[in-house]
């Protein structure tokens, strides 16, 4: 991922939509690993309320869902509204330069583990979890499926703990060996499995529980789920 051309922070209004424990925290957990969310906005939204269900929000976000970054070019006067949290943390890595959060382009199989990772979390963890949430938590009650939710439960243990325990017994992060240490690939994949540590998914492997406790400590994850405004 190259840095995105000309668009320095310094040139950019930045406004983030974000209620932990959402998903919003991904980008702000990252934007604090970055030690960039001095220069992004942090507007609270209340989703338990329905905040993101106005009319005012849907016309920024027709999804009605949290994150919302809100991205003001001052040269050009044009603003972008970005969502999908994956998507979010990808662009604030290309506002680092050289940051050490990601491989180097050209360290062909480093970036290969790295962009599988980042892609993993959103598309092969979030919608198990988010399964399980709609038909144990959100639906009403004559809506909720029950076998679809055990589904999710059973594919979350045996694929996706299964992956993750393989490669974080033997290592720190989750992207070595082929690029050592703590990279954006650990927050979207500690998020989800924090998400998942609320549904008792981790239970069966020490390893994961272990993992998700180093991220857990880590300043810049204790920061992204402060309470933002009266949240
Ligand atoms: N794929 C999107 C999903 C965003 C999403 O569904 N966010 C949830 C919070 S975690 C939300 O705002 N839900 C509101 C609702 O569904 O009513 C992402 O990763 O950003």
């Amino acid at each position: 991922m190259g840095t995105v051309a000309g668009s320095t922070l310094s040139n950019l209004a930045l406004t983030l939509y974000h209620m932990p424990p959402t998903r919003s925290t991904r980008a702000v957990w990252l934007a604090h690993e970055l030690g960039i969310c001095d220069a992004i906005k942090l507007k609270a939204i209340n989703v338990f309320a329905g905040e993101h269900l106005s009319s005012e929000f849907r016309q920024l976000n027709p999804m009605a869902a949290i994150p919302l970054l809100r991205i003001h070019d001052k040269r050009t006067n044009q603003t972008v509204n970005m969502t999908e949290s994956g998507a979010i943390c990808s662009f604030l890595l290309q506002l680092v330069p050289h940051n050490r959060l990601q491989p180097a382009q050209n360290d062909v199989l480093a970036m290969a583990t790295f962009t599988r990772f980042c892609w993993f979390a959103p598309g092969s963890m979030d919608p198990l979890l988010w399964t399980i949430r709609r038909h144990e938590e959100l639906l009403p009650g004559s809506h909720r499926d029950s076998r679809s939710a055990q589904r999710a439960r059973t594919e979350f243990r045996q694929k996706v703990v299964r992956v993750l325990d393989a490669v974080l017994r033997e290592w720190e992060y989750v992207c070595e060996p082929y690029f050592m240490g703590f990279s954006c690939a650990d927050v979207l994949i500690g998020y989800a499995l924090w998400w998942a540590d609320r549904y008792q998914l981790l239970e069966g492997s020490t390893t994961l529980v272990a993992y998700l406790g180093r991220l857990r400590e880590r300043e810049a994850f204790r920061k992204a789920i402060a309470r933002v405004g009266s949240l």
